[in-house]
């Protein structure tokens, strides 16, 4: 199956490690895991949020990572779009995102994960 989730990445910690591996342990055997990296601009323009690291570098970060399969970027919210574009099975986020994408239940299974707590990259 193919599973997706977003996130902006920035200060890649052990939260995110482990919310991508749990995302891509949905995806089953032989399963893929796309990741939306949020933009600068999408951050700034949707979110207010200025990351301490540039898009580029955070999505070679993630595009690095063993679970990843595909990187793709986050410039606005038509998660739909993404989801028919690439046939995905499954979205998720961590449970800090729980109930915001509930509309995506129309296209998809939606799946909300437990949060790593204690780590945050806001400084
Ligand atoms: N996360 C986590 N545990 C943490 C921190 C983050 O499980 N301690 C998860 C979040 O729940 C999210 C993912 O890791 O699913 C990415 O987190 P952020 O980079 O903070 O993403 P965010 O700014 O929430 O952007 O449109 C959706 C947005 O792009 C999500």
């Amino acid at each position: 199956m193919t599973v997706i989730t977003y996130g902006t990445f920035d200060l890649f910690h052990i939260g995110h490690l482990q919310l991508l591996e749990r995302a891509k342990a949905l995806a089953g055997e032989g399963g893929r895991l796309i990741v939306g990296v949020s933009t600068d601009r999408f951050n700034w323009e949707e979110k207010r949020k200025r990351s301490a690291i540039p898009y580029d570098q955070r999505a070679a970060i993630v595009a690095a990572l063993r679970c990843v399969d595909l990187v793709i970027p986050e410039d606005d919210w038509d998660m739909k779009r993404d989801i028919l574009e690439y046939n995905v099975d499954i979205f998720t986020m961590g449970s800090d995102w729980t109930g915001k994408f509930d509309h995506l239940k129309e296209v998809c299974e939606v799946v909300y994960l437990p949060r790593t707590e204690g780590i945050s990259s806001e400084c």
